[in-house]
Order: structure tokens, then C-alpha cells, then sequence
């Protein structure tokens, strides 16, 4: 018996997405005057639906009253991935619709004419169904990007300001979601339980679900806000931004746009839905470590205001984006950022922790930018999906510079090139670049992770969404994280930075660290001979079981990360002075994987463990950064490592 995913997804049919991008933003929610704001974490009461199919929920109608009616239901905290909180394996393993339910209580006000109240979800692993009060209000694909819908309609219904949220999450993955998955029965009753079933994919980290960030009910004017544009350069010492508001609900909006400084004093200010504001002696966005004020915003208070007759008072929206003022360009050797070379010297992260999973941690969040900077780390990758957008702001104003991944990570089977996975991954992309689109810190999108792309459709497929990312984004590079072979992979003649990985004396030659420098530079040669563009090692690295120890170092010792660390430094120390660009470890922290023979407890090439405690090889690499942030940066002498 073959059970097709399709069979878990069957009640999501024709997968109506309930509102387009078309005139669409999607701006993060922000207090103003004029807007407020309702935050829906804690404790969510929850149910896997465990029944054969998966579908009970829906047959049951499980939406339509309060969730414990149809069936007992447990503490669940959101934000949290479900999988690590019960001791429970078939809840950590489960696949199939989980079902979410908040009851919250909406005040009065909000319910009016005038106002437009909002459900939004910061992101929900892999497609969710959303229902307030048993009215279904959205649905959404996509298990890393924020989905919202407004409710005020179904609310008015409701007097009393009742409003029960009832969102099923499904975490199926197929050959046409990003990331891809296929789902495998096994129909051998000598070997198997009756209906095994198991989820299998082509990625390293394990499928964590749930409501993964912040869920809020936020509320704007009728007549809004609804998304900002800023594109920002400059000439000597004066800063350009130039700007498009999109207002909807009102036909002839008067837009005002002020920028204010870090003191919050306005240094410049403009009117109309378009427009480039002129700063003088502006203060540019520098990375961490590239200057003495890294990560300097502007405030861009976007409003509108009109008088309406009728209510005989000024009605307007008012929104805040912080902005920073900086350029990007690529040319053969260099990665350009304010016209100086940048030289990457960073990580590769994930969202992921102990019991919470994938889901958004404050105190951990802070803990890593702080490990960040301890580690004289001037950049990440958002491996292999986009972070939450409290990240993309702590970045922004910390100055730490993002490559901006979208979830095409582990995309290996054929049937994973066709027309229904690249327009998927076309919209992907779009919904990134919307969200993502103002944030200074990111400087290059990245489209896919170790795709299959020597097969014969990876080049249709990587020179269409290449070119898609470019028109919704004419100022950042684009790219995607290659290991295929120079000559045959097909996707990199569309990119603008090569980025590889390569685990010399691990997965190949396991053990001859004396090989790193042969094949080490034999990689770069080859790249940079075919293609003449800069390159990024963007994976690079060796697991270590913290406290293992051996002389000569042997692997999964501290001492043979370390080896590893250091004999591909010193490749990259000849090759910086020519055209690479970057370094960024794999990983920075342990993370929890699918159980396999290869991984000890989740993968372990961390330079900290899961708990961030740091390994040898975190030293070693704190070393180096900061003697590279010396060399390469523009800091003023007293800003070393001690
Ligand atoms: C790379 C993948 C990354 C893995 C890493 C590893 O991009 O996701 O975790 O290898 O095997 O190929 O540790």
C-alpha cells in the first residue's frame, strides 16, 4: 500500500492561498499611534490528530467548537516546535495535521468600522489552516515565512469580542515543498508494525514543527500602510534613500516620510508615496567589526493622514522602519560594501535548541548575537531557511551582515526541478524578499542549498529563479550554496558570488587532514579559473563529541576540528589576497538532526555545543576572526582583541 502524501494534504485541495502578494505587504507589526498590537504566545491548548489517515480533525470538524469538545488536549507553549516538549516518541516523530487553539479576548474598540484588525502568524511548520471562531480566514504553504489575515469581519459576528484561533499545522513534506520530502509505508507485516510510516528527506536537521514564532493580532486604520520600499546609496557624505509607500484603502493618500537620527531627531523629511530623501553628513550601516558605530539606523516614520469630513477629525496611519543606509556591488575579486572590501568571516547557524526546538527564544536569541560578536563574527548564513525576523532586526542593529537563504535546501530527486516545485519556489522567493527586502544587514539572497545541480533541468530552473530574485530585487547579488563539481554544475554560470562546501578529510579521505591543502586549493582554482567570480566557502568544518581528546588528533576529537580549522585557514590566508571573499564555519552550534548511524545525537561540527558552550575549535576561530577584522576592517587601533 502505497500512502501518498497527498493523503495527508487532502484537505487542503486546491491549497487556496487566501491572500496573493499582489498589492500586498507585509511589514512587520509595529506600535503607533495609530496601531496596537495583541501578542498570542504562551500556553495554546493542542492535539495531534493520531487517527490512520490523519484527517479526524477535519472529518470532526474539530474547528467548528472549542478543541477539548472533541477530544482531550494538552498544554502546548507557543512560540515551540511540539516534537521535544512531551516525553511522548510519537508526538517527537509525528507526521500529519497537529491542531493549535487559543481563546483571547479582543477589545471592543478594535471591532469597528474604522479599524482592521489582523491575525498573524510569524511562521508555522509546513502548511497551516487557520479558523477564527470556526470561520476558516486563511491558509498558507511555507513553513518559514509569516502569513496574516484580517479578521475584523468575522469578529463583528462575535459580540463580546470571543475570538477562538484554531490553526492546524500539517508537517508533510513532498517532492513539491521546500524543503522536499517524500513520505515511504512499508506494507511488510513480517518486519514492520501494521501502517509504518516515516518521513524521508535529503536534509541534515531535524523536521521540527509547530507554531515555530510569535502569533498577534495587530490592528491598523481602515485605510493603511500596507508596505515600504527603500533602496538607499550615497555621494560623499551625503546619504540617498529613495522610497515608495503603498497606501490601501484610501484613493488620493497624502504620504509624509520623515527620517529621523538615533537620537530621534528628523534630519530630513519628504512627502508623496515616492520619493528620495537626501541626508547630509549621513551615517552609513557598517558591519561589526568594519567600523567604530557599526549598525546605524534611521528611524523612517512613514504616515497618512486626511480629514474626514463625516467624522470631523483627522484620520491616519502611522508606521516606523528602521533604515540603514548603505551599498552592495560584486565585481571579479571583491564583495563591495560602502565601496570597501568586505571579507566574510562568520557562520553558518540554525534555529535550533534544546525542548524549544525551531521555536523563537529570546534569551537564546540575545546568547548567539552575543557569542557572535565574542567570536569576532562579522556575518551568517541563514542556513537552510529564512530566520525569524527578530533575528534579520538584531542583525540589522548589530551590524552583522546576513546571506539570506530561502528553505531550498535538499533538493536532489529530478522529480523535485518540475513546474509545480520551481513556481512554488518562485513564490517562495517572492514572499522573502517582501518580508526581507528593508533589512540592511542582508547583502545577498541565496536560493538553495547542495541542490542536484549538475542534473539536466537545474539549469532552466536555477536561471529562472535567479532571474525572478533579481527583478524583485535589482541591488543584491544572488546565489545559491553549490557542491557539485566545477564543469558540470549547471546553476552556477547564473550566480553572482560562488559559494561551496567542501568537507575535505571527512567525508572524503576521513582522517588525511593532509590532504586539505591539495584539494583545498585545487576547489578555489577550479572555481575561480571557470568562472572568474568571488568565492565564499560557505561550509567548511568536522564534528567533534565535546571532550573527546586524542594525540595525534583523530575525528570527533577537539583536536582534529582544530586540525581541520587550521589547515583550511591557512588556503584561505593565500587565497583572500586574490578572490575569495569569505569564510563561514559549519556550524557555529550542535543541532539536532534524524536519527542516523552518521550523527551522535543530532550533527555535531558545532564550535559550540547545542547548550553554546565553546569548543577548542571556537578559540582557535575567535583568534582568527578578530586578527582578520584587524587586517581586513577599518577599526580604529583600540578596538582589538584583547
Ligand atoms: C552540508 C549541508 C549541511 C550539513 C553538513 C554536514 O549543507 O546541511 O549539516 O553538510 O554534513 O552538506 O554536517
Amino acid at each position: 500500500r502505497d500512502v501518498s502524501s497527498a493523503l495527508l494534504l487532502a484537505n487542503v485541495g486546491a491549497k487556496k492561498k487566501w491572500r496573493g502578494l499582489d498589492g500586498y505587504g507585509m511589514l512587520f507589526p509595529r506600535e503607533s499611534s495609530s496601531r496596537e498590537i495583541k501578542e498570542l504566545n504562551g500556553l495554546w491548548n493542542f492535539r495531534a490528530d493520531h487517527s490512520l489517515n490523519r484527517n479526524l480533525g477535519f472529518e470532526q470538524a474539530w474547528y467548528k467548537s472549542r478543541l477539548a469538545e472533541s477530544g482531550p488536549v494538552i498544554d502546548m507553549p507557543v512560540p515551540a516546535s511540539y516534537n521535544d516538549i512531551t516525553q511522548d516518541p510519537r508526538l517527537r516523530d509525528f507526521i500529519g495535521w497537529v491542531w493549535y487553539e487559543r481563546e483571547v479576548l479582543v477589545p471592543s474598540g478594535w471591532v469597528s468600522e474604522e479599524t482592521r484588525v489582523v491575525l498573524r502568524v510569524g511562521s508555522a511548520h509546513y502548511y497551516s489552516v487557520v479558523w477564527v471562531n470556526g470561520i476558516k480566514v486563511m491558509e498558507h504553504e511555507g513553513g518559514h515565512l509569516p502569513f496574516e489575515a484580517e479578521i475584523v469581519e468575522v469578529l463583528r459576528n462575535n459580540p463580546g469580542g470571543a475570538c477562538r484561533i484554531t490553526i492546524a499545522v500539517n508537517n508533510t513534506l513532498t517532492l513539491q515543498t521546500l524543503p522536499p520530502g517524500t513520505i515511504q509505508h512499508i506494507d511488510d507485516p513480517t518486519r514492520y508494525p501494521a501502517d509504518y510510516v516515516v518521513q524521508n528527506t535529503n536534509f541534515d536537521f531535524f523536521n521540527y514543527a509547530g507554531l515555530h514564532r510569535p502569533v498577534m493580532l495587530y490592528t491598523t486604520p481602515k485605510a493603511y500602510v500596507d508596505d515600504i520600499t527603500v533602496l538607499t546609496t550615497f555621494a560623499d557624505n551625503i546619504g540617498l534613500l529613495s522610497y515608495q509607500v503603498s497606501v490601501l484603502g484610501s484613493p488620493n493618500p497624502t504620504v509624509t516620510v520623515t527620517l529621523s537620527d538615533k537620537d530621534g531627531c528628523c534630519v530630513a523629511s519628504s512627502t508623496g508615496p515616492s520619493g528620495v530623501i537626501k541626508v547630509t553628513d549621513a551615517n552609513l550601516w557598517w558591519p561589526y567589526l568594519m567600523h567604530e558605530n557599526p549598525g546605524y539606523l534611521y528611524s523612517m516614520g512613514v504616515s497618512w493622514a486626511a480629514f474626514i469630513v463625516v467624522l470631523g477629525s483627522v484620520y491616519e496611519d502611522v508606521y516606523a522602519l528602521p533604515v540603514g543606509i548603505r551599498t552592495v556591488q560584486v565585481t571579479n575579486t571583491q564583495f563591495l560594501i560602502n565601496n570597501k572590501p568586505f571579507y566574510f568571516h562568520g557562520v553558518n547557524k540554525h534555529e535550533d535548541a534544546d525542548i524549544r526546538g525551531k521555536g523563537l527564544d529570546w534569551p537564546l536569541m540575545v546568547k548567539d548575537f552575543n557569542l557572535l560578536k565574542w567570536l569576532g563574527a562579522n556575518s551568517f548564513r541563514t542556513s537552510h531557511y529564512p530566520y525569524a525576523e527578530e533575528i534579520m532586526q538584531m542583525a540589522d542593529r548589530h551590524g552583522i551582515v546576513v546571506i539570506d537563504e530561502c528553505p531550498g535546501v535538499g533538493i536532489k530527486d529530478i522529480r523535485s526541478f518540475g513546474n509545480a516545485s520551481l513556481s512554488h519556489h518562485l513564490a517562495v522567493m517572492d514572499e522573502l524578499v517582501r518580508r526581507d527586502k528593508n533589512h540592511a544587514s542582508v547583502v545577498m539572497w541565496s536560493v538553495a542549498n547542495e541542490p542536484a545541480a549538475e542534473m539536466p533541468p537545474a539549469g532552466f530552473y536555477f536561471k529562472t529563479l535567479m532571474a525572478h530574485t533579481k527583478s524583485l530585487d535589482p541591488t543584491r547579488p544572488v546565489t545559491f550554496i553549490t557542491d557539485s563539481n566545477f564543469a558540470r554544475d549547471k546553476g552556477a554560470p547564473y550566480v553572482d558570488v560562488i559559494c561551496v562546501n567542501s568537507y575535505f578529510s571527512w567525508y572524503h579521505d576521513p582522517g588525511h587532514l593532509e590532504v586539505i591543502p591539495f584539494q583545498l586549493n585545487t576547489q578555489f582554482e577550479n572555481w575561480y579559473g571557470k568562472y572568474q567570480k568571488p568565492i565564499i566557502q560557505s561550509e567548511y568544518g568536522a564534528d567533534v563529541v565535546p571532550g573527546l581528546h586524542t594525540d595525534p588528533p583523530m575525528m570527533f576529537t577537539e583536536e582534529y576540528q582544530k586540525m581541520v580549522l587550521q589547515n583550511y585557514h591557512d588556503v584561505f590566508d593565500r587565497k583572500r589576497k586574490e578572490y575569495v571573499i569569505g569564510e563561514l564555519i559549519w556550524n557555529f552550534a550542535d543541532f539536532m538532526t534524524a536519527q542516523t548511524v552518521t550523527r551522535v545525537v543530532g550533527n555535531k561540527k558545532g564550535i559550540f555545543s547545542r547548550q553554546r558552550h565553546p569548543k577548542a575549535g571556537a578559540f582557535l576561530l575567535r583568534e582568527r576572526y578578530w586578527r582578520l577584522a584587524n587586517e581586513t576592517g577599518l577599526l580604529p587601533v583600540g578596538a582589538r582583541y584583547p
